[in-house]
């Protein structure tokens, strides 16, 4: 096996009810799906935890309560250089300069992400550290098999 790598993605709320479609372009882009959660609605305390880097933050506040208010589904995926790339897929954390194409420019609320709400449809770690972090939060005890 070549250096595959695993990261750690959701659906957010407001993209929810599209989750099959943004799956179906997570795996054309060639990654596997390696763990997949049912859906689910997370507490404000625990959406507290998983953002703490961001305690403090403007945004903060209308992230969290944004994130409990409706289902997530969250997955690990496997893929060479899946981080990086996963982050490509996704693009820039506001849709409206996420670049055309990415799942954030097509999913995401860009009126809405404007307004403050977080619409930006989707979440992809942003570093190794990050990625096992939140795969231990999100799947807890998952093992990775070498
Ligand atoms: P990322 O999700 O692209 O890694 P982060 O900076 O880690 O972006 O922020 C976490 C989440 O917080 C973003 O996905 C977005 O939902 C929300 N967020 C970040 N910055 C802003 C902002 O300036 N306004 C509104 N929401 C924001
Ligand atoms: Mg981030």
């Amino acid at each position: 096996m070549k250096n595959k790598q695993i990261t750690l993605t959701f659906i957010k709320p407001y993209a929810f009810d599209r989750r099959e479609e943004i799956f179906t372009i997570i795996r054309k882009a060639g990654f596997d799906i390696i763990q997949i959660s049912e859906p689910s609605t997370l507490s404000k305390a625990k959406w507290e935890m998983f953002y703490a880097e961001h305690k403090g933050k403007d945004f903060f506040e209308n992230l969290v309560n944004f994130m409990c208010s409706g289902p997530i589904i969250a997955a690990i995926l496997e893929k060479e250089n899946a981080i990086e790339d996963f982050r490509t897929l996704i693009g820039s954390t506001n849709p409206a300069n996420a670049e055309k194409g990415t799942i954030r420019n097509l999913y995401g609320n860009a009126k809405m992400y404007a307004q403050g709400k977080p619409a930006n449809a989707i979440h992809g770690s942003d570093s190794v550290e990050n990625a096992q972090k939140e795969i231990e939060f999100l799947f807890p005890g998952f093992q990775v098999v070498e």
